[in-house]
């Protein structure tokens, strides 16, 4: 199955919950005021958010204005073309430099470990040297859960004991990848401590020990939203983004929600860029976020997912 089928079929359930209504707008003749509130509303009920639904329908009725569109098709392809333009990334997702460094922060259960398993993977596919850094020193299990998508990625990892800071993994993960010609050390970090506080400490040292262990890439930091949660996620992610100055943004779990209008959100009420995202728990279940294809794939019409589907299935 292609990326693009499989982010269609991770997207079912919030194309079904908003394609209904805004699949009737492309079946009118023209656009009047109940357009305009039927989608407001379907983006809501996607997780767009209020804020970010209520611009971008202000922003379509000026553009249907401006271009004088009649039809609801016409206005259907001026929506896509927005929601691309606020999709799109200043700058593309492409850690330059040896060895790169890729920091993944988030609260429990958001899936870090899992989307670092499917990045080594996407990585080693792409030829790259990549090493994995166990800093969950949290809890014995963090480490182990770790070995197993590393040996399933086929890729090394560097770990300590239990309860050892986590920030000298990360230096001696990035040391031995400058040693050994590594390209990339993608760093696993604790979600839960003792307490807040101790942990976004944490998070801003290994961000600093990180940027001082002298690898000559680029450094990005990944922050791992659960898209279920929707909303809420967003609300938790500023102090995260914060205490690690993140880059961008893994938001997982698409496959199992309706709130992939959440992605939307993100880029607009966070300012960070959606660099991957999550549609399933298997190893190639993780996909570089396309904001074409992520427009095209949240709008795929029933006759048109029929056609994806390999006969064979
Ligand atoms: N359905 C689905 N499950 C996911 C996805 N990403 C992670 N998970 C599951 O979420 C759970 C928590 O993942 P884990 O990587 O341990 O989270 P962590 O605590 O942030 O490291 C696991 O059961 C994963 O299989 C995804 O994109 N889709
Ligand atoms: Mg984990």
């Amino acid at each position: 199955m292609g990326f693009f089928e499989k982010l269609g079929r991770g997207l079912a359930k919030t194309r079904d919950a908003i394609f209904g209504s805004i699949g009737e707008m492309e079946k009118a003749d023209r656009i009047d005021e109940d357009t305009y509130e039927e989608l407001l509303e379907q983006l809501v009920l996607a997780d767009t958010g209020l804020a970010t639904a209520e611009r971008l329908v202000e922003q379509l009725r000026e553009r249907v204005k401006r271009e004088k569109l009649h039809t609801g098709a016409e206005a259907l392809a001026a929506l896509k073309e927005l929601l691309v333009e606020t999709l799109e990334p200043q700058r593309p997702f492409d850690p330059q430099g040896k060895p790169a460094v890729i920091l993944v922060i988030g609260v429990n259960g958001v899936g870090k470990t899992t989307s670092i398993g499917k990045l080594a993977s996407l990585y080693a596919a792409q030829g790259k040297r990549v090493l994995l850094a166990a800093g969950d020193t949290f809890r014995a299990a963090a480490a182990e859960q770790l070995q197993i998508w590393a040996d399933r990625a086929g890729v090394p990892m560097v770990r300590h004991e239990e309860g050892s800071d986590p920030a000298s993994v990360i230096y001696d993960a990035v040391s031995s990848a400058i040693a050994r010609g590594y390209d990339l050390v993608i760093c696993d970090t604790a979600g839960r401590l003792h307490n807040k506080k101790s942990l976004m400490d944490e998070l801003s040292k290994i961000s600093r020990v990180a940027a001082k262990a002298g690898a000559a890439g680029d450094i990005e930091t990944l922050l791992v939203l659960d898209a279920v949660t929707g909303q809420n996620a967003i609300q938790q992610a500023a102090q995260f983004i914060d205490a690690a100055s993140a880059t961008g943004i893994i938001l997982t779990k698409l496959d199992g929600t309706a709130k992939g209008g959440s992605v939307i959100s993100i880029k607009s009420s966070l300012g960070l860029p959606v660099r991957f995202v999550g549609v399933g728990e298997g190893i190639d279940d993780l996909m570089p976020f396309d904001p074409k294809g992520f427009v095209d794939a949240l709008f795929l019409r029933e006759e048109e997912q029929g056609e994806a589907q390999p006969a064979a299935e």
